[in-house]
C-alpha cells in the first residue's frame, strides 16, 4: 500500500510503492512407480517443466533411483497446474504416474 508522505492542499501526496511482494513458492516433485517408462517421464519434464533433454533425463534416473525428484519450485496455481497436468497425461496413457506438491 501507497503510503501518504505529504499533503498540497486537499491532494494527498503519496510515496510509490517500491518493494517488490514476491509469492510463496511451492515445489513439485516426481514419483517412482514401477510402470511408467521412462521414455514418459522424460517427456512430461520436458513437455510439462521446461527442462531441456539431458536435464529431463538426468531428473527421471535421480527419481527411478531414489524414489522422488525436484522438477522445480513455483507460485502454488502454477505448481496445482502443472500437477494436474501430469496425472491427466499420465492417466490418458494408462500410466500410474504421481507428482507431489510441497511447501518450499
Ligand atoms: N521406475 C520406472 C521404470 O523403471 C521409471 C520411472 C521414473 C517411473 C521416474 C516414474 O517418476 C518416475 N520404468
Amino acid at each position: 500500500m501507497p503510503r501518504p508522505v505529504g499533503q498540497r492542499g486537499t491532494e494527498v501526496i503519496e510515496k510509490p510503492e517500491t518493494r517488490t511482494m514476491l509469492p510463496r513458492l511451492y515445489t513439485v516433485f516426481l514419483l517412482n512407480d514401477d510402470y511408467t517408462t521412462m521414455d514418459f517421464v522424460v517427456k512430461i519434464l520436458e513437455r510439462v517443466f521446461d527442462k531441456a533433454t539431458e536435464e529431463a533425463h538426468r531428473i527421471m534416473l535421480e527419481v527411478h533411483a531414489k524414489g522422488q525428484g525436484l522438477c522445480g519450485a513455483y507460485p502454488w496455481e502454477v505448481a496445482e497446474t502443472k500437477v494436474a497436468l501430469v496425472h491427466e497425461l499420465a492417466r490418458r496413457e494408462g500410466f500410474p504416474l504421481r507428482a507431489d506438491i510441497e511447501e518450499a
